[in-house]
């Protein structure tokens, strides 16, 4: 299409006018950007067609991510650096006065997804295409990604999310590849030469549209694909009240569910899951059978991973069609779908632990619905056989108890792999909360601790860093992440720390430029910025952070000669639409950081931020910038984090707790790299098992909290009396359950090194490059491999060139 600078600008005016029906002069910045995704999009799609074929003819193993979401971001840069051909884009266009990175505003965030679990999907197709493994993503195109969030007065409101206004120029509708999804009927039992069968029937379906997106990889010409359904009303169907049957068809994937830790057991949740799991399944079966004759050796063929538990339904689907559709018996297709399917947890918080009441499940999935039913009564008995007489045991681990299908049970059961996301995280799950299935099946227990597409979270948005490590130690990082250790090298190389210290100071600038934009907030470039950044959750503790700034407040005012290296306080969180404490959370941070803003005493000193809508595009633009990390939880709650290797990547030391990859990031960077800080996960493990933690008991005796405390409820915030009394009930009334206040002087001290430290510029970038060059490790490249070769048995197919 185009291979030099000349070529592109002479494709790029033509299309320009063939797709706009406008003039050069005349285009818009959207016409502009619409024309240079289509061009980019056609330009992979040879790449696109060859990659299947080569697929398909190498009969290698292919696996399929199923996954309720896809936290994409936006993909015009990214498709841009992964092709090799951003300078060449970026030099033609701006020959025609166009700036890219203005193109770039224009484009919407593909946000479907809440958060780590999304994010951790879209980072993972990255890695394979590529590691040109033959791996593909499938989910759903919703309508409405995530929600966008306006603060008014302090307080969160929510709008909706309209990515698809202008259309979507990566995605190919492919109607003719569309499956019929049924829902509710009933199932029919038939005796066909001595066998039962079964059939549902008086079914209502929904048509599954896919539209794909091509994934590319860096310097490969592998392109994998991420297929999103979409729901439609059949043509088929003849409904009663085809308005309402049109309605009820579209909700499906309308909306993007905008919590990611209560499991509400809302029907339309469970459709949307089905949805997703019938319409993949089935595609994949369609494409197995084009190419291969036996059903028997599917799972040597294909694997199918599972993101948590949202699509576990993949195992009674696969279940279905090989018992009602290819015919075989149970035993034969039990085995090979326990062979095809693999999941990953990522939570251990009982509140998100998926479970459906029965009078919801049945109604909607008949034949599903049974055989979950059956698969729940082979599994007791083995139990029982294995452990007679033990009830209680038996009655924990069921698939089926109480009225509830108990999703994560299904999962454990019906694959072959089970891993969490970190090595404390899958510790937890084998001595603790999914200790009864490790004594059952130990072997399907591993670890595969998470990692980020460096390729976005540093190539992308961090260019000047980028640029000087190239200097330093050439490219070849890009492919190979674990060659940033060659940075180490430049530990005691002035120049070197010299130019880190100028591209952190960009980039402030930078992030400077965008607070003041969007909140008219004047920060500091020369004081610390310290960044929480992340869904908020009481478990994420972003009141332990606000609480500390309230008393660093305290401190300044009541103490004129109490001097700190200057902070900026910078937080980003998005709160689920009911999740009223999280809420609450939220009008605290803006109401310290009005008090704070408009104080001439502690102004020089102390800055408080919170950033809006933060989401994918924005995180780009925080994680460069930031010179600290917080990473606070209460230890144990949070199984791995991605958040803190973003900020590893750009240089930011953490703050953190002995919790999730935190752990592992400590043991990569060493102690003296890292402010580790609080309970550790035995410890508040310990407290939940045999209580003797008083909170109260905490604020009585530490005069720092207790005025924090007092502060939440005496009339120190003036205009909002009786806002935070829930907080403040939290902590006291209700025992902390978090550990906040017990955590905090610990808190205190370490926040308190930190400013010492950052003192000393030099030891401090000394700090900040060691945790550049051991970032490599948190690349989704090893991840990725890590899970081709110990859980998927896949091999990379295709290199460059393709022919
Ligand atoms: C469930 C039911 C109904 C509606 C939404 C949900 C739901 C959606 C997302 C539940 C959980 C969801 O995500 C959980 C999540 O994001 N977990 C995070 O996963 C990351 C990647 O492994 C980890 O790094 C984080 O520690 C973990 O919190």
């Amino acid at each position: 299409m185009f291979s030099n600078k000349t070529e592109f600008k002479e494709v790029f005016l033509q299309r320009l006018e063939m797709t706009c029906g406008k003039s050069f002069k005349e285009s818009s910045k959207r016409d502009r950007y619409q024309t240079l995704g289509n061009m980019i999009r056609e330009y992979v799609s040879s790449n696109w067609i060859k990659t299947n074929e080569k697929y398909r003819s190498a009969k290698e193993k292919q696996v399929y991510y199923l996954s309720i979401e896809f936290l994409l971001g936006k993909l015009l840069r990214h498709n841009l650096l992964n092709l090799g051909v951003d300078q060449v884009v970026q030099e033609g266009l701006s020959e025609l006065g166009i700036n890219l990175d203005d193109l770039e505003e224009v484009e919407a965030d593909a946000a479907l997804g809440n958060g780590g679990l999304g994010r951790l999907a879209a980072c993972f197709l990255d890695s394979l295409a590529c590691l040109n493994l033959p791996g593909h993503g499938c989910g759903i195109r919703y309508k409405h990604g995530l929600f966008e969030q306006k603060i008014v007065d302090g307080y969160q409101v929510e709008l909706p999310e309209q990515w698809l206004r202008n259309g979507h120029v990566w995605e190919v509708r492919k109607a003719d590849l569309s499956i019929e999804v049924p829902f509710w009927g009933k199932v029919e039992t038939l005796e066909k030469d001595g066998r039962l069968t079964f059939r549902h029937v008086d079914a209502e379906t929904i048509t599954a549209v896919p539209y794909d997106v091509p994934v590319v990889g860096y310097n490969t010409d592998t392109v994998n694909t991420l297929r999103l359904w979409s729901a439609e009303p059949s043509p088929y169907l003849v409904h009663k009240d085809i308005m309402k049957y049109k309605r009820e068809t579209e909700a499906v994937s309308d909306f993007l569910y905008p919590d990611d830790t209560h499991d509400e057991g809302k029907i339309l949740r469970l459709k949307q899951q089905y949805f997703l799991v019938s319409a993949s399944i089935r595609s994949i079966i369609r494409a197995y059978r084009k190419q291969f004759n036996r059903i028997e050796d599917l799972h040597e063929h294909v694997g199918i991973h599972i993101n948590d538990t949202h699509p576990v339904l993949a195992i009674p689907e696969l279940m279905r069609v090989l018992l009602d559709e290819e015919n075989l018996g149970w035993e034969e297709a039990w085995h090979i779908t326990t062979q095809t399917i693999s999941y990953t947890n990522h939570t251990t918080l009982a509140e998100a632990l998926e479970k459906w009441p029965i009078r919801i499940f049945q109604p909607l999935l008949p034949r599903i619905y049974m055989i979950v039913n059956e698969i729940n009564e082979r599994f007791c008995q083995q139990l029982w056989q294995k452990y007679p007489g033990e009830w209680n045991r038996i009655e924990n681990m069921a698939i089926i108890a109480h009225d509830q299908v108990k999703m994560a049970h299904l999962a454990i059961v019906g694959s072959h792999s089970v891993n969490g996301v970190a090595e404390i995280h899958t510790e937890i799950l084998k001595k603790r909360e999914m200790n009864s299935f490790y004594q059952l099946y130990p072997e399907k227990f591993n670890n595969k601790t998470n990692g980020i597409t460096h390729r976005r979270w540093l190539l992308k948005s961090n260019p000047k860093l980028t640029n000087l490590i190239c200097e330093g130690i050439g490219d070849s990082w890009i492919s190979k992440p674990d060659q940033l250790l060659e940075l180490e090298g430049y530990q005691d190389d002035p120049a070197f720390l010299d130019q880190l210290f100028m591209v952190k100071q960009e980039n402030k600038i930078k992030l400077a430029a965008r607070i003041k934009e969007q909140t008219g907030i004047n920060v500091d470039i020369t004081s610390i910025f310290d960044i929480q950044v992340k869904r908020l959750h009481a478990y994420k503790r972003q009141l332990l952070n606000i609480l500390h700034i309230m008393y660093l407040y305290n401190r300044i005012k009541e103490d004129s000669s109490f001097t700190m290296y200057p902070r900026t306080f910078i937080f980003g969180a998005k709160a689920s639409p009911g999740y009223y404490y999280a809420k609450k959370i939220i009008k605290l941070i803006n109401s310290v950081a009005d008090k704070v803003n408009n104080d001439p005493v502690v102004r020089g000193q102390i800055r408080v931020v919170f950033l809006e809508n933060y989401r994918v595009s924005l995180a780009e633009e925080i994680f460069p910038a930031a010179d600290v990390s917080e990473q606070i939880s209460t230890a144990s709650k949070e199984a791995s984090g991605t958040g803190n290797m973003k900020f590893m990547m750009n240089g930011a030391l953490t703050v953190g707790t002995l919790d999730g990859a935190n752990i592992e990031i400590k043991e990569m960077v060493g102690d003296d790299n890292i402010f580790i800080f609080g309970l550790t996960a035995e410890e508040v493990l310990d407290y939940y098992q045999n209580g003797g933690y008083r909170s109260f008991e905490y604020y009585h005796h530490d005069k720092r909290i207790r005025t924090v405390v007092d502060q939440l409820t005496n009339g120190f915030f003036e205009d909002v009396e009786d806002e935070f009394e829930m907080i403040s009930d939290s902590l006291i009334m209700e025992n902390d359950q978090y550990f906040v206040l017990r955590d905090f002087a610990s808190y205190i001290d370490v926040q308190k090194e930190v400013g010492l430290k950052y003192k000393d510029q030099n030891q401090w970038l000394k700090m900040s490059l060691l945790n550049i060059s051991r970032s490599g490790h948190f690349s989704s490249d090893r991840t990725i491999q890590q899970y081709a070769d110990d859980i998927w048995n896949i091999r990379p197919v295709n290199k460059r060139p393709l022919t």
